[in-house]
């Protein structure tokens, strides 16, 4: 059986990681896609050096044509620019919407029946965006932030419990960072949710609010510490971690960005839930009752979706 393949379009920070993981895990063939010159050749290059060392078999190839994501199984999509200083979000938006475009076509013409993976942001309306362009089935392309986001969660409440991170499982709904809605009655320690935790006297809710709070703010904190760009090790492992649950349909049940028709009241929109991913793409939206508090904090999310798909629709009339 041939090599599965993986085209990673946009080879920077995290497009330069996905390959290393994809290639180190032997998912298949590594195609990265940049319209810098020469870099993506470079990695390529760099990382198939590693194999022999490392002991993985994978082609990796560096390019700045889309007929070389021909026939990809997944696509995991960075490409785009991140803000800098004097740059409105509309700025952002208008750019990464013209990148989204030029992805989007390039996935139609060479790989349709590829599994997508948006990374981009802003990600609920980049990912809404790509799928337009691409006019792939909606359960074909997903956006990566909510496995991002619940990692980071856990991370912070198994420091704060003292236990392995293997065994806290968190649940987070709606938009990236600061609309994300933590659904802590769902989150626990090897099953024992984070309430019950608390009247243990493991922690208190202020502590936990205050997870809460830096979890939400979990990107800035990085941007901030690095002085230049954004976290790349965490987002790209979450990516990996959902194409492998189409690859090896795994049927993972993950929060992502999903394309919503009527479930958590919303419909034609991208929004964060848990979805089950497996050989068929988005298998099955997991849709939980909410408590008053949590929808409002969904509704939060939605609108700020609603309000930057409006702002696309309104710099590309194609849209
Ligand atoms: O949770 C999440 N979704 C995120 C999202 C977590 C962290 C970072 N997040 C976003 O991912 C971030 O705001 C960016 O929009 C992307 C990619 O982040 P990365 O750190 O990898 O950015 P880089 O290093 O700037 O890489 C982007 C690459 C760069 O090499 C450009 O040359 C390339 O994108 N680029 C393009 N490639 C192909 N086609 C076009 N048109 C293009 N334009 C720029």
């Amino acid at each position: 059986m041939a090599r599965k393949k993986i085209a990673l379009v946009g080879a920077g920070m995290i497009g330069g990681t996905l390959a290393h993981l994809a290639a180190m895990k032997e998912m298949g063939d590594v195609v990265l896609f940049d319209i810098a010159e020469g870099m993506p050749a470079g990695k390529a290059l760099d990382l198939s050096q590693a194999g022999p060392v490392e002991g993985f078999d994978a082609n990796l190839k560096g390019t700045s044509d889309y007929k070389d994501i021909a026939g990809a199984d997944v696509v995991i999509v960075t490409a785009g620019v991140p803000r800098k200083p004097g740059m409105s979000r509309d700025d952002l938006l208008g750019i990464n919407l013209k990148v989204m475009k030029a992805v989007g076509e390039g996935i139609k013409a060479n790989c349709p029946d590829a599994f997508v993976i948006c990374i981009t942001n802003p990600l609920d309306a980049m990912v809404w965006a790509l799928r337009e362009f691409s006019g792939l089935p909606h359960n074909k392309v997903v956006g990566m932030a909510g496995v991002l986001d619940s990692a980071r969660f856990r991370h912070f409440l198994a420091e704060e419990f003292d236990v392995s991170m293997e065994d806290v499982t968190a649940f987070v709904l709606g938009g990236h960072g600061d609309t994300m809605v933590p659904i802590l009655e769902y989150s626990t320690v090897a099953g024992i949710p984070v309430p019950d935790l608390i009247k243990m006297g493991w922690s208190t809710q202020e502590k936990m609010d205050a997870i809460v709070d830096r979890t939400r703010k979990g990107g800035g904190e990085i941007v901030q510490l690095l002085g230049n760009g954004s976290a790349y090790y965490a987002p790209a492992t979450s990516a990996i971690q959902m194409a492998e649950a189409y690859l090896k349909d795994k049927k993972r049940v993950l929060p992502c960005a999903a394309h919503l028709t009527g479930q958590y009241g919303v419909d034609g929109l991208y929004v964060g839930v848990p979805i089950v991913i497996g050989a068929n793409g988005v298998e099955r939206v997991v849709e939980i009752e909410l408590n008053d508090e949590a929808k409002v904090n969904f509704q939060v999310s939605v609108d700020a979706v609603k309000e930057l798909l409006e702002a696309c629709k309104g710099i590309d009339s194609s849209l």
